[in-house]
């Protein structure tokens, strides 16, 4: 684990990574109620804002869209991904090098890793091989750390989910990415089980501005140190709203009602 602090992906210690890989992994449907979303350049404007410290978009899109915006928003490139028209156990493709992904101007790299599929193996292979590259060009590796494959049918009980953050820290992440385990006192031991290591929370289909919020108030409390968020913030009308809120909550402290406000 490096220390990351100073890294543009941070901020005050907090990360909010704006995701939108959605168009591979779960296909054009997620934007059927926001078809403009579909140009990613919209996307992109909306990681400009404060709040977000980078975007985190597969190589297409990154090599797409990433040069206009270059000076207003930090990119992280996701590595690996697969789409949902892949119905085996889960596993995910590497469709990006770290070396291309720093030509391209990464300031991060992303790798999911289904811990429990068959393919774990394989994919804490990849791991290896992708950690000690971006070490070399000393950019932070936040893993997408989610358990699931055939013994795991519900993957975000609590210790499902404490695996998956201490397992990102075993494996030399710098940032681990999970799903919410259900609770506070559940977030706090996952986060307990990373050590130093940032956990932050992934941001899961759309919710109320309410039901959103509060519960990364609640990953803040737990000492988690953000969010990964595509849908709950891309999908809304107003994306600049709900940013605002999370600026207050994950960076000033705030609570929700006065985040909200
Ligand atoms: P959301 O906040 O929209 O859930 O996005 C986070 C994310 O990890 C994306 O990067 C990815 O495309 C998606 O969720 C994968 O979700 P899942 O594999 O759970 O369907």
């Amino acid at each position: 684990m490096l220390d990351i602090d100073d890294s543009p992906i941070v901020r005050d210690g907090n990360v909010l990574i704006l995701a939108m890989d959605h168009g591979l992994e779960h296909g054009p449907v997620d934007f059927a109620d926001v078809p403009e979303k579909l140009d990613p350049s919209t996307v992109f404007e909306t990681a400009t804002h404060d709040a977000v410290t980078c975007i985190a978009v597969q190589k297409g899109v990154a090599e797409g869209y990433y040069p206009s915006y270059e000076d207003d928003v930090n990119l992280l490139v996701k590595l690996n991904g697969t789409s949902n028209l892949w119905m085996g156990e889960p596993d995910s493709a590497v469709n990006c090098s770290v070396e291309y992904a720093a030509e391209i101007g990464a300031d991060a790299v992303g790798f999911t890793l289904y811990g429990g599929s068959n393919h774990e193996v394989e994919m804490a292979e990849e791991f290896r091989e992708v950690q000690e590259a971006a070490r070399e060009h000393d950019l932070p590796v936040v893993m997408w750390s989610y358990p699931r494959g055939q013994g795991l049918k519900n993957d975000t009980k609590p210790g499902t989910i404490s695996y998956a953050s201490r397992l990102a820290l075993e494996l030399g992440a710098d940032v681990a990415k999970v799903k919410y385990p259900g609770s506070r006192e559940a977030m706090a031991h996952a986060v307990r089980c990373a050590g130093d290591m940032k956990v932050v929370m992934s941001g899961g289909s759309k919710t109320t501005d309410r039901e959103f919020v509060s519960t990364v108030e609640g990953v803040m409390d737990a000492g988690g140190h953000g969010l990964a968020v595509g849908r709950n913030v891309w999908q809304r009308e107003d994306p600049t709203r709900i940013l605002d809120a999370l600026e207050g909550v994950i960076y000033r402290g705030e609570t929700t009602d006065a985040a909200l406000e």
